[in-house]
């Protein structure tokens, strides 16, 4: 297979709502989209997930433009391509870092390639899933009132797991109502890196509450002090913005750093990487779960297909285009019943780009040849 022309777009999409974490408030959402066509005129897509700014990791969509454009994309033109697994060595072979630039390009390759095979990208990928289970990731809202209104109104729709966001002065008070208000949900906190070792005892209390996990309570960089943290709670520990490959993984399970991980295919550095990490976590028997990063449809639909590997055995961050999106540039939208998602079973990603939204939501666009 050879990639014969790439098109990137600088995408701008309004959230439905503003979603605030511990490190910012998110109001729309830029991405870059990529396309990739291939010499028999099969398209790949896919999307970065690197943000605007650089809060969550040091990407952004500056500097995965800057990546791609000038490092990335040469290389892919030039590739000649049996099998997307070749792409991920040579991009990791040749360039350090910016994970979520090379997850771009190599999931539109990864897209285009189970296209011309003929293959759902949940197939190719090694999927065994039929559906996959889904929760939502609820931001840091103006009240515990509030926040107990957005649970009553997903539970509703029957989503199978909730994630409060939670920081400093917004974390065990809210956690006591919330678990009183709902003794039997599956709860969980995510505290994007707000917390220091200093704060063990204050963490320690959540402790009371049966959470499923607490996600990336210390900095965003450390395995070696949430080790220290995982031997004093009983509460799984599970790690997001820490782990950046299959390295990462081997050394924080090694060290006892986290019970759970959460893959972010664009934080790994692509699918072939976030492949990798989900056999070594099975093998180590560590659940994982697909983590979000508000992506449009067709990041969502690479989530999806991914999700649908045997070791992703807890409900991700996948939830139906509707809680993000007036409009989503997928037909059909990704939709949650009951907090089920179907694998889509025909060739790629399975869900159509819709080139009218498309086009609605570029802000620029560049072809490369
Ligand atoms: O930490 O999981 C996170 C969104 C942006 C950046 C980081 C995170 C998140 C979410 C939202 O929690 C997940 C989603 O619904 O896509
Ligand atoms: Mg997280």
């Amino acid at each position: 297979m050879k990639i014969k022309k790439i098109t990137l777009r600088h995408m701008k999409l309004d959230l439905l709502s503003p979603f605030v974490t511990s490190f910012g408030v998110e109001y729309d959402k830029d991405f870059i989209l990529v396309e990739a066509v291939t010499e028999k005129g099969i398209t790949g897509w896919a999307e970065s997930v690197a943000m605007l700014d650089p809060l969550y990791n040091e990407e952004t969509v500056k500097t995965n433009w800057h990546i791609l454009e000038d490092y990335l994309i040469p290389i892919i033109l030039k590739s000649d391509i049996q099998h997307p697994d070749e792409v991920s060595e040579k991009l990791f072979k040749h360039i350090r870092g910016n994970y979520m630039a090379k997850a771009a390009i190599e999931g539109a390759v990864w897209d285009a390639y189970a296209k011309e095979t003929g293959t759902s990208l949940a197939k190719a990928l090694g999927g065994t899933k039929e559906k996959i289970e889904v929760g939502v990731s609820i931001g840091i809202q103006e009240s515990i009132e509030a926040t107990l209104s957005v649970i009553e109104a997903r539970l509703k729709e029957g989503y199978k797991r909730f994630k409060l966001k939670i920081k400093p002065g917004w974390d065990v008070e809210l956690i006591n109502k919330v678990r009183h208000a709902y003794p039997n949900i599956p709860l969980m906190a995510d505290a994007n890196s707000a917390y220091t070792l200093a704060d063990i005892d204050h963490l320690a209390q959540l402790d009371a509450y049966n959470l499923m996990m607490i996600e990336q309570p210390l900095a965003h960089n450390d395995i070696i002090d949430h080790a220290e943290l995982q031997a004093q709670l009983s509460t799984p520990i599970c790690l997001d913005e820490s782990i950046h490959s299959f390295e990462d993984a081997r050394k924080a399970i090694k060290l006892g750093s986290c019970k759970i991980i959460n893959i972010k295919v664009g934080r790994v550095g692509g699918l072939t990487e976030a492949k990798k990490i989900h056999d070594l976590c099975q093998e180590n028997e560590i659940p994982l779960w697909c983590g979000g990063m508000l992506e449009a449809g067709i990041g969502r639909a690479h989530n999806i297909a991914i999700t649908s590997l045997p070791n992703f055995v807890l409900p991700g961050d996948t939830a139906g285009s509707a809680l993000y999106w007036k409009e989503d540039i997928i037909n059909p939208e990704v939709i949650a019943i009951d907090g089920m998602i179907t694998v889509p079973e025909s060739p790629g990603i399975g869900f159509e780009p819709d080139f009218h939204k498309i086009e609605k939501y570029t802000l620029f666009m560049k072809d490369y040849k």
